[in-house]
Order: C-alpha cells, then structure tokens, then sequence
C-alpha cells in the first residue's frame, strides 16, 4: 500500500518538474525578406533563435534580390542554420506600383551574396506565391504568430487583400522600414547622389503604396525605423569581435560578409537593420517607443524622371496601368492622419543588439558535425 502510493507522488513529482522544465513555448515567427545583404543575418537569426520557430520564409523580386536568386540563397542559407527544412516562396517581381527600384550594383551584390560561397541544396522552393505560403502556414497554426518584415510590403499587401480574415492569427508585425525624426537612407554616395528624396527609407520607397496599405490595416505594427537603426552602428571593432567569436557555419559565413562590406563598415554607415528587428521578435524591450498613427506618403505625377525603372512593365500585376510618382515624397512616413496607432520604436539597447547577435549564430548544431567552412583562424 505504501509503496504504491509512493510509486503514485513519484510519477505526480516527475510530471510536475517535465511540466516546470520545459521551455516557454518558442514564439512562431514567419520571416519576409528582400535578401539584401543584412537580411541574410536576419534570417540566420530567425533560424537559430532558440526562443524562435521560423515557420517559414516569404520573399519578393521588388527588393535588393531577384526572385531566382533568393531562392537559391534562401535555401543555402537555411542549410548553414539550425532550422533548415522549413518552407519558402516568391511573390511579385515588381512593386505595387510606381516604378521606383534598388540601383543595379546592390541587386546584383544580393543576388550573389556578396561573393562568399555558401553550400548548394537541392531544396526547392514551395509552389505557391509568398502570400499564399503566409496564409497556408497560418492556417496551420491554432496560437498567434508573428509577422517580421525585413524588405518592401508588398508580400504583406497582397496577402492582407486576398485573406482579411487572416488578421486575428497575427500577434505583432514587426517592421524594419521607415524613420521619422532620422534623416532618410535613399541618397547614397556614388549612387543616388542627386535624388530628391531626403527623408524616406528603403524598403518602404520601393513599394510605399503597399506600405500605405499595410499602415492602414489594423496590425499590431513595431516600427524598426532608422531613428532606432542609427543606434546600432557596426564599427571595424565589433568585426573584429564578431571575427575572433564565430565558431559555427552561420557565424563564419556572416564574418565573411563582413570581410567583404569592410569598406562599407569602415565608412561608419553599417548600422543593425534588419537584424535588429529580429532580436526584437524575441526581445521585444529592445524597441521602447509610442503610440502613433502613421501614413506613407504616395503623390502620383504626369510623367517619370531620371528616378524611373524603365525596365519595369507598364502594366501592374494587378492588371492596372503603373502609375508614375514623386519620387521627392514617395515612402516618406508621416505621424498623424486617422489610421490605427503603431508602435513606433524610439529606443534600443546596442550592446544587448550586438552581444546577441554572436550569441545566436554561435550556437551549435547538434543535428550534425559536419563543417561547411574551415574554422576561423586556420589556413583557409
Ligand atoms: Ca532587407
């Protein structure tokens, strides 16, 4: 009898301590990118988060990369991670509208990954489009996720229209996009010296009617904006740290990056973009910041100038005539107007950015042993 009801607490006992040792369920994240060169520690991020499940990765032909090339290098990339069977597709190869696009020079640096080798997969990519895959992979899911946007919001556009409904599973979307008090990014030395457009940013510039959209639409939105990016500045010294901690595949194949943007870095113009709205999927006290309502600013006008891709159709994939825009205004974002307040990220924490960035491309894979890459500090 006694024994019984010893053998009774002592089952009772184990289940409670599995129960209190497991850890917080991890939160689900899907990951939408234009595989510029910083989404690629991004999405290294997303994939080895051990607070994060990387459901699946979404992308576009309207950012920094082509469609076939981010696909490819999606693929590799997720070969090098933690977590590199999860799902990935492709959507519109032009924005919404407007005919503004990345120079040349920087696709074809994200279309190649700046030159560093990474291992060929013979994955392929989902079937469907990048806002199906969204919606697929929410409907799977019974708890919330959340949305990351490291490129233009088109995907996002696209997806909202088609799956309204889709709204309730989403938790939070957090952006990297736009800036309010900080000057804007568009005029780049030896680029776009003469471009008028002072104060808006990238990823929004590129498709500012889909953000325009995306701002409207009732998202529990996290504003990544370049007043907070201006904090995390990469300098030659936190390379160097960076250099002598990688450890692991991840980890080397980012240094290698680095090795190759050093002209970049050393131009003191290198900040934590995409990748700190990762770190803040799973450290959301890393974006301090206030309510606000915001909207993009989208002027159309006769006729482009100098600024227009004349390459793009001049019919949209909607089947709409492309319309031309000011590009002096177009993706500025703006406080004020009447749509829903978002979280407009106004603080961060640089060390904690920069410690956990080493920290998370470090960790091991204890699926595998093998090494795609010489380990730092030997011959190769
Ligand atoms: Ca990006």
């Amino acid at each position: 009898m006694f024994s019984s009801l010893f053998r009774f607490y002592k089952a009772v006992f184990a289940l409670v301590f599995v129960f209190f040792c497991l850890p917080a369920s991890a939160v689900k994240v899907i990951y939408d990118t234009d595989m510029g060169i910083d989404d690629w520690s991004a999405l290294l991020v997303v994939a080895n988060h051990p607070e994060l499940e990387l459901l699946g990765v979404a992308s576009n032909g309207v950012g920094e990369g082509h469609c076939d090339a981010n696909m490819k290098n999606i693929a590799s990339l997720l070969s090098l991670s933690n977590t590199p069977n999860v799902p990935f597709a492709c959507g519109n190869h032009y924005p919404l509208d407007g005919y503004f696009a990345f120079p040349a020079p920087w696709r074809k640096q994200a279309d190649t990954l700046s030159g560093v080798p990474v291992p060929k997969t013979n994955r392929t990519p989902s079937p469907l489009t990048s806002a199906e895959l969204i919606h697929t992979l929410l409907s799977e899911q019974s708890e919330s996720v959340v949305l990351l946007t490291v490129g233009s919001l088109t995907n996002i556009a696209i997806w909202l229209e088609k799956y309204p409904e889709d709204k309730a599973k989403v938790s939070r979307l957090v952006m990297m996009g736009g800036g309010f008090d900080a000057p804007g990014n568009i005029i780049v030395p030896g680029f776009t010296d003469e471009h008028p457009n002072k104060k808006a940013e990238w990823n929004i510039y590129v498709d500012a009617v889909a953000a325009d959209k995306v701002f409207a639409s009732g998202l529990a939105i996290e504003v990544v904006g370049l007043d907070l990016t201006n904090q995390v500045k990469v300098t030659p010294a936190y390379a160097k740290r960076f250099k002598a901690e990688a450890k692991t595949d991840a980890a080397i194949f980012w240094d290698k990056v680095l090795d190759d943007n050093d002209w970049f870095i050393d131009s003191e113009e290198y900040y934590f973009w995409d990748v700190l709205a990762a770190l803040i999927v799973a450290e959301p006290e890393l974006c301090q910041g206030e309510m606000q309502s915001v909207f993009v600013e989208n002027t159309p006008i006769e006729t482009g100038d100098k600024w227009t891709d004349t390459t793009m159709p001049k019919v949209t994939e909607s089947g709409q005539p492309r319309r031309h825009y000011d590009p002096a205004t177009f993706g500025i974002t703006r406080i004020g107007g009447d749509n829903p307040p978002v979280k407009i990220c106004r603080e961060t924490q640089p060390q904690r950015a920069f410690d956990a960035l080493i920290e998370i491309l470090n960790i091991e894979n204890t699926q595998t042993t093998k090494r795609y890459y010489s380990p730092n500090n030997m011959s190769k």
